[in-house]
């Protein structure tokens, strides 16, 4: 891999992509997830490469409902494994929250793989080894999860997929906050708190919100959530793609 100057234009787009290519090459990503990245920075370009307003709303939000949960739960999967290692700890730290590898193309070698990485940065405990519990209404892999994990789990973070799981977990009654580039993604669409940014910022910014509302009263923080309007905020983020309206 070529040294990128940090003065180049395309400086974090090129890391990011050598984290994705990184991934492939230790099993933790599949080829899969290289298209989707290019998919997901198609969007970011459009959305300037930044979080926007209601982006930053949307994180508040979330981080104040991940700290009213009962159990909350950060699902990862091949492309967050490889993007955010890390930040997904430090957020589950700040927030209390378990963290689950779940994959579209499971394998028992990458869902090893992923769970030995999360323990290199840090995780303490990674479910979705046992997959004992299934999401019903899912015909694919991602149905399986842990039955004190996800499946137990009030509130979900649902980060980089444009699938069904997210209806079949709002089925069970639980609250999912979506990580997702583009707005019109199934998962997006159907989230309760749709957060339109790229997660290697996403997620940095929920642990730094979690972390200034820690002290903050149950009522101020529901009061947050109540405050965040989901339809404005996927208007916002689909307007400021197709006009280029970034204030
Ligand atoms: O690791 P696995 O086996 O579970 O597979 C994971 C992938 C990502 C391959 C799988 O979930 C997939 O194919 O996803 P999709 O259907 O391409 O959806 C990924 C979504 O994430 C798209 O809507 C992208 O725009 C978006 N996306 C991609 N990269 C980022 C992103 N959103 C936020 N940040 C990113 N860096």
């Amino acid at each position: 891999m070529t040294e990128i100057p940090e003065d180049h234009p395309r400086y974090e787009s090129l890391l990011t992509r050598h984290r994705i290519e990184e991934g492939v090459e230790k099993g933790i990503t599949s080829k899969q997830g290289l298209i989707a990245q290019g998919r997901g920075e198609a969007f970011d370009y459009l959305l300037g490469e930044r979080t926007t307003e209601s982006a930053a709303e949307a994180e508040r939000a979330a981080a104040a409902k991940l700290l009213l949960a009962d159990h909350a739960v950060l699902s990862v999967n091949g492309n967050v494994a490889a993007l955010v290692p890390g930040e997904t700890v430090e957020l589950a730290e700040a927030v209390g929250a378990d963290i689950e590898v779940n994959l579209f193309n499971r394998t028992e070698a990458r869902m090893q793989a992923i769970a030995d990485h999360l323990h290199e940065h840090g995780a303490a405990d990674v479910k979705g080894l046992a997959a004992d519990a299934l999401i019903p209404g899912i015909d694919h892999e991602r149905a399986k999860v842990d039955e004190d994990g996800i499946y137990d789990a009030d509130v979900v973070v649902v980060p980089l997929e444009d699938g069904d799981r997210a209806e079949a977990l709002a089925e069970m009654g639980k609250t999912e906050l979506v990580i997702d580039l583009n707005p019109m993604s199934r998962s997006a669409q159907t989230a309760t708190i749709p957060i339109v940014d790229n997660v290697i910022r996403a997620v940095p910014n929920m642990t730094e919100y979690a972390r200034e509302l820690q002290n903050t009263s149950r009522e101020e923080l529901e009061a947050i959530v109540a405050e965040f309007d989901r339809e404005e905020a996927l208007e916002a983020a689909e307007r400021a793609i197709r006009q280029g309206d970034l204030d």
